[in-house]
């Protein structure tokens, strides 16, 4: 297949990029390019070029599959200043996202066109890595140094209308692009062509400015090394020559290129772009999903019913009761407001949000749903009940999920009719902004349900993962190992607040102490004590003990911790310590923060070996997924199986 054609309109090329799926800059890319510029230079006929792509964006930049790999002539760089010192202008013309090196390629153009709604960024830092092809370099020159700051060191790109505003690009067209780029491109040659990005001149701030930006990224990147480099890259770019700048940034991307979190972030990128197409559901057709369903309103069915209506699934909200109903749609129109207030939608995408939810307490509303998800009060019964009245309302084709976190979905399926259409999708609170999504079947889940689960998660933009049954499926079990390993160092006298200091350290937002307080310890309480009431043999936790003496957390002013009357700083308690005394080593064993990390996330990992064993995940990565993006295992270090080696 031909990744570069050239054709033309007129004196002005048209140089189409065409490698799916994303345009990546794979060896053979590069080298038509160069091609292509060798070719056009060549031919007087030729006054300028407009390079273009086929598919769904521009360039998404460099082929992320060939890091592993030696790097291959042409390099990246060199051809980006190949298409700076082309003969005739190029003009980039960008749909999609122009990313990584699809962003340098387009500042080695002349000039830069992008569709409306399009996008460019330089996404590098989230690999591990810095741009390799000038990104740290060309960017201060074009843009400024403030801009090439926020570009670079966040990885977040920027929409078009944005990017023209800081001279990122140069026009932003709607409509046909290719002809709004060669409109472009002959007015430009009409006037006289502003020097290449590599001759401009670029004003470097005062280094107390610098200093505040590395003290801003480190307290944001809490132990990743690339947006720290990237800052320093900047940096010498302000300073520096245009050649030094190069070689500075070279010599830094092939070093981070080589690195671990280069290779954990890069596992985590393949995972998420993995999951949501697994293997063994290819060929198997999802059912349609045009109308859903909630059943209860509380937290987490808002959440839910938020998610869909983002997606633009029309919803119906059940409850039990009028007051039930009026509550819950309270719930989803505070989460609107947040997402208002937040900047995350207008008032009038919040309007159309809740315009697009039908909600009551009569369960015949459900006759015509695809799909309903039931979340509400997590006891069996209230579930079951739930269930029955599903089995009747609804359409035998309907797919009946249960958002249960802890209770076994064979339990609450039994006695369904249609028994296939049944699945467990457990969705983690806030559900319209957390990405992870466990998908849980039963033995009696037909294998299309479980795709309709798995393209449910695509509609929404979710990671989902599969489960097998087990009591916290995969997270909540990870969860349950890593805190009784924390207790377990508590027993043998490793203080409170040095477990969390070392797990914040190894770059979780929270350590597990302080995250209980946040939740509160009741919930986990009330789950061992129904294990207990079910005749389980539950061994009393350090977190019973607080519970019990009504230590719940921050919402009841301590649990683990105490807190002083609107503030929500941890404060090491005296009441802990002496209600968990008897509980605790005299001679307490001295661990560094990094034998706290290591004893902590080498239980995970253990547990998550035990979840494999057992055929509850299906593979490393899953896990690895599952604490990235449901328990805020640091994303930098793959997660706690690719941290063991664990692929
Ligand atoms: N290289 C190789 N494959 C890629 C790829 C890439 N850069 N980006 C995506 N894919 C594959 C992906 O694995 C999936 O494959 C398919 O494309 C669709 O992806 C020198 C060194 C562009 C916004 O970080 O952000 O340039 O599963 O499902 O939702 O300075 O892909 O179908 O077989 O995500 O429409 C910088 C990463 C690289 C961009 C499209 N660039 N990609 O989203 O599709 S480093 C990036 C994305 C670099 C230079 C440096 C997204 C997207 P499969 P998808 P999407």
């Amino acid at each position: 297949m031909t990744v570069v054609s050239i054709g033309r309109q007129d004196d002005i090329a048209i140089v189409t990029v065409n490698n799916p799926p994303v345009n990546a800059l794979g060896q053979a890319l590069r080298q038509g390019l160069w091609d292509a510029v060798e070719t056009l230079d060549a031919d007087p006929s030729v006054r300028a070029v407009v390079l273009i792509c086929a598919g769904r964006t521009f360039i998404a930049g460099a082929d992320v599959t060939e890091f592993g790999k030696p790097p291959v002539p042409p390099h990246l760089p060199d051809l980006v200043n190949r298409i700076e010192a082309a003969a005739k202008p190029w003009v980039a013309a960008i749909h999609g996202s122009a990313l990584g090196g699809g962003f340098e390629v387009a500042m080695g153009c002349r000039f830069r066109v992008a569709l409306e709604g399009a996008s460019v960024g330089l996404p590098e830092v989230g690999l591990g890595i810095v741009p390799g092809a000038s990104g740290t370099v060309r960017t201060p020159r074009l843009a400024g140094v403030e801009a090439a700051v926020e570009l670079v060191t966040t990885g977040r790109p920027f929409k078009a209308d944005r990017a023209q505003g800081l001279g990122l690009v140069d026009a932003v067209v709607a409509g046909d692009l290719e002809a709004g780029a060669v409109a472009f491109a002959r007015k430009a040659l009409g006037q006289p062509l502003p020097p290449p990005i590599s001759a401009r001149p670029v004003t470097s701030p005062a280094a107390g400015w610098w200093d505040d930006q590395r003290k801003a990224i480190a307290r944001r990147a809490k132990g990743e090394v690339a947006p720290l480099r990237a800052l320093d890259c900047l940096r010498v770019a302000a300073e520096k020559t245009f050649a030094e700048a190069m070689a500075h940034e070279r010599a830094t991307f092939l070093d981070l290129r080589a690195s671990d979190q280069a290779a954990a972030l890069r596992h985590i990128f393949f995972a998420e772009r993995a999951a949501p197409r697994p293997a063994h559901l290819s060929g198997v057709e999802a059912r349609p999903l045009r109308r859903a369903a909630v059943i209860g309103g509380g937290t987490m069915g808002a959440g839910i019913v938020a998610a869909l209506r983002d997606a633009g699934l029309p919803v119906t909200l059940i409850e039990r009761d009028a007051d039930a109903v009026a509550r819950g749609l309270a719930n989803l129109r505070s989460i609107l407001d947040g997402a208002v207030k937040r900047g995350k939608l207008t008032e009038a995408q919040a309007e159309a949000r809740l315009a697009g939810v039908t909600a009551g307490s009569d369960y015949a509303a459900l006759a015509d749903a695809d799909l309903v998800i039931e979340a509400v009060f997590e006891e069996l019964s209230v579930k079951r009940a739930v269930f029955a009245q599903l089995g009747k309302a609804c359409r035998p084709d309907a797919v009946l999920a249960t958002n249960t976190s802890y209770l076994d979905p064979r339990l609450i399926a039994e006695g369904l009719p249609g028994p296939e259409r049944f699945i467990g999708l457990h969705f983690f609170s806030p559900a319209n902004v957390m990405k992870l999504l466990e998908i849980v079947p039963t033995p009696a889940t037909a294998p299309d349900v479980l795709a309709t689960g798995f393209a449910l998660a695509r509609q929404l933009g979710k990671i989902p993962v599969q489960a097998g049954i087990c009591e916290g499926f995969i997270g909540n079990r990870i969860l349950k190992r890593y805190r009784a390993e924390a207790e377990a160092l508590v027993r043998q006298g490793t203080p409170i607040a040095a477990i969390d200091a070392a797990m914040r350290a190894h770059g979780f937002a929270m350590g597990p102490f302080e995250a209980q307080d946040l939740g509160g310890l009741d919930i986990a309480f009330l789950q061992r004590e129904g294990a207990r009431a079910a005749g389980q043999d539950v061994p009393e936790t350090l977190g019973d003990i607080l519970v019990r003496a009504g230590r719940k957390g921050q919402k009841t002013g301590g649990g683990w911790y105490d807190y002083a009357p609107g503030d929500r700083s941890p404060k090491p308690s005296a009441a802990t310590a002496s209600l968990l005394a008897g509980q605790i080593a005299a001679s307490p064993a001295e661990l560094t923060a990094e034998e706290i990390a290591t004893r902590l996330t080498g239980a995970m990992a253990a547990e998550g070996q035990l979840i494999l064993t057992e055929g509850i995940a299906l593979k490393p990565s899953d896990i690895d997924l599952v604490e990235v993006h449901g328990y805020g295992y640091p994303r930098w270090r793959g997660g706690p199986m690719f941290a063991q080696g664990l692929r």
